[in-house]
């Protein structure tokens, strides 16, 4: 699987990581090691993304390693980069943001390794495997094809990205390569208590209290399968909460037994909505964030499109309950 990405990495000496948008702890933390893991073969890394770090993950990243990108800042750093490496993030450039736009343009040779079944055809080499329950599985399979060593940080930041993906170990993709990686994990020093408290155990109480106003907000169609709820920037500003620190949000509804569709849409600014979708399993949810854009996996996939909250939420639904209704 790595043999044409080790030589690339073997025989070049600048590289510019980079990830998705509302970078998750998948995307930060496989972006820190796999830096780490070239910094120790001697090479020049900037990880660079279009959205800052959110405050909950900054203790993955206490030396601020990870540059949120500035288009006259760091343009001579990216006309520098010999190789260009999207972690967690196949679909396109869009996904990047602002610097994908940047990036498409530079003459870098690209790589793309990632989970998720969307297009790679922006890149030039791809290692996507959609069994990965994350991109850091991928990363620490990198790291070891390549007899590199793992660094307690390394291992920190790893295990922060397959736990939060596989949502502590309980989503689909969790296999026995998942815990036997995690395995390895702790024995490189990640410290299960420690990385959960700093996950789930440090939210504002602002966050807290919003959480109870969406739990409250959550209604239910379709015979109790499709749960659904929307959230504006008024009520965000109201409660002192960022749309960075929602993460987890999307799959409070599949809290309710029977619900088999989880949507929630999310107002991310003036005229856009960020759609998150979550599945039970028992229906490919990627199929409806496609028909808005988006993509994903079968059980939580996600688009953002341009319109207002209320009716991009209702349309959603609309879909959502033919999809249920769709013969399988
Ligand atoms: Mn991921």
């Amino acid at each position: 699987m790595w043999q044409i990405i080790i030589p690339i990495l073997k025989q070049n000496n600048n590289f510019l990581i980079t990830s998705h948008l509302n970078p998750d702890c998948d995307a930060l933390g496989s972006e820190l090691a796999l830096a780490e893991h070239l910094d120790r073969l001697g090479k020049k890394v900037t990880i660079m993304n279009s959205d800052p770090v959110p405050n909950a993950f900054r203790f993955l990243d206490p030396t601020g390693a990870i540059k949120k990108y500035a288009p006259t800042k760091h343009a001579a750093l990216i006309k520098k980069a010999e190789v260009i490496i999207v972690l967690d993030a196949s679909g396109g450039w869009k996904r990047m943001g602002r610097v994908g736009d940047a990036l498409a343009q530079a003459g870098a040779v690209k790589l793309c390794i990632d989970h998720h079944p969307d297009a790679t055809n922006f890149v030039d080499v791809t290692v996507v495997d959609p069994d990965a329950a994350a991109t850091g599985e991928l990363v620490y399979e990198l790291v070891t094809a390549m007899q590199g060593g793992l660094s307690a940080t390394m291992a920190q930041a790893l295990y922060a990205a397959i736990v939060t993906d596989t949502g502590n170990f309980r989503f689909p993709k969790t296999s026995p390569r998942t815990h036997l990686i995690t395995a390895e994990l702790l024995r490189a020093g990640a410290l299960p208590y420690s990385i959960y408290r700093q996950l789930y155990e440090q939210y504002p109480r602002q966050r807290v209290r919003l959480k109870g106003h969406v739990l409250d907000s959550i209604k239910v169609v379709a015979n109790g399968q499709i749960a659904y709820y929307g959230l504006d920037q008024a009520t965000l500003k109201s409660y002192g909460v960022k749309t960075s620190e929602l993460d987890g949000f999307a799959s409070l509804g599949q809290e309710i037994g029977g619900v088999r569709i989880v949507i929630f849409c999310l107002q991310t600014s003036k005229s856009k909505v960020k759609i998150s979708l979550r599945s039970d399993g028992s229906i490919e949810i990627n199929q409806l964030a496609l028909a808005y854009g988006g993509g994903g996996h079968p059980s939580a996939a996600g688009a953002t499109v341009t319109g207002q909250l209320d009716e991009i939420l209702a349309n959603v639904v609309e879909k959502a309950k033919r999809l249920l209704e769709t013969p399988r």
